[in-house]
């Protein structure tokens, strides 16, 4: 996606010619355009082109605009494009349709330049404020925890003050198996419906006050757990592994069998002395669990001290 300090794409799915000629005419120079003339080529501009707002008109040639809006907010990668939808048919239940669907506004042709440019100029404005402040907010936008970026000021700011208490600090990496092929199978929508379920019920495990959860990316989380031991990591993840593969997915159709396992790498430090020299080494050495928890056949946790870890990585 374009960031705020280059000019906005602007995608305009139109099959129309002279509309086409017409809108064209009104953003070139305000925003770069991309084009689609079809429904399904909208999806794959979006996808190429990430724009920060998708013009779109009602009556496609291939598929219905009602349902190119619906796939765009069913899909994780496209759900956060704003769509003005254009139109010439005046019936309110249209409009209430695919507003419904999330749309953000609707503009009736004949329509006049001022107006819409000053539409489509406000909801770009609306979409990068949010996206900074869901930056700022350190919060990720599909799960609800935090984000990378509150974990590296929370992971940071614990690996000091577990320092100055001469305490230890634990990280557990929780990575969920074979995700992808979840998604194949079932498709993103529920995929991330699966990952919310995951957050939640990670979530659920942790006990104490400091306990942190954070999306770290993708299909994996992490946890910081300050003052707790190697043994307490492990009784942690192991309550986490347990959670998430007790989870159902009754009201799913054919998903009523799916059980969800996932993989999981400690690291601990401070104990009593301190042997890594960072947090980023600290968040190695978890990854270097989780990486044998994979290879060693998933849905395990693996919690070897870092010596031992390295030790086998030097010896391969
Ligand atoms: P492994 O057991 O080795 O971890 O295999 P895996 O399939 O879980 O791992 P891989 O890294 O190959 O694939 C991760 C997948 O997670 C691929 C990507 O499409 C999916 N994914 C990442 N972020 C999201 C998301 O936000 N939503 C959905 N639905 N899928 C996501
Ligand atoms: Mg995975």
């Amino acid at each position: 996606m374009a960031g705020t300090d280059v000019r906005p794409t602007v995608l305009i799915v139109e099959d129309d010619p002279s509309t086409l000629r017409l809108l064209s005419s009104i953003f070139r120079d305000s925003y770069d355009l991309v084009v689609a003339t079809e429904g399904r080529e909208a999806y794959a501009v979006a996808r190429a082109e990430q724009p920060d707002l998708m013009l779109l008109d009602l009556n496609l040639p291939d598929i219905d605009g009602l349902q190119v809006c619906r796939t765009f907010k069913a899909e994780p990668d496209l759900q956060h494009i704003p769509i003005i939808f254009l139109t010439g048919d005046q019936n309110p239940a249209t409009e209430e349709k695919g507003i419904t669907l999330g749309a953000m506004d609707f503009v009736t042709k004949p329509f006049t330049a001022a107006v819409l440019q000053a539409r489509v100029r406000t909801h770009i404005d609306l979409r990068r404020k949010t996206m900074a402040l869901e930056t700022l907010a350190g919060t990720d936008a599909l799960t609800g925890v935090p984000n990378r970026r509150s974990f590296d000021e929370v992971a940071e700011r614990e690996w000091r003050r577990m320092a100055r208490e001469r305490s230890p600090l634990s990280l557990v990496m929780v990575d969920i198996d074979h995700f992808k092929g979840l998604n194949d199978t079932f498709g993103h929508p529920f995929g991330d419906h699966v990952l919310r379920r995951v957050a939640a019920a990670v979530r659920e495990q942790l006990r104490r006050p400091g306990d942190y959860l954070a999306r770290f990316g993708g299909e994996e989380f992490v946890l910081v757990l300050p003052a707790t031991d190697r043994n307490g990591a492990g009784t942690v993840a192991e309550n986490v592994r347990l959670a998430i593969g007790a989870l159902r997915f009754d009201d799913h159709p054919g998903a009523a069998d799916l059980r969800v396992t996932a993989s999981l790498g400690c690291s601990t430090d401070g104990e009593p002395k301190r042997d890594v020299d960072g947090i980023a080494a600290l968040l190695s050495a978890a990854d270097q669990n989780l990486y044998r928890a994979k290879r060693s056949g998933r849905n395990r946790v693996e919690n070897s001290p870092a010596a031992a870890v390295s030790d086998e990585t030097s010896a391969r």
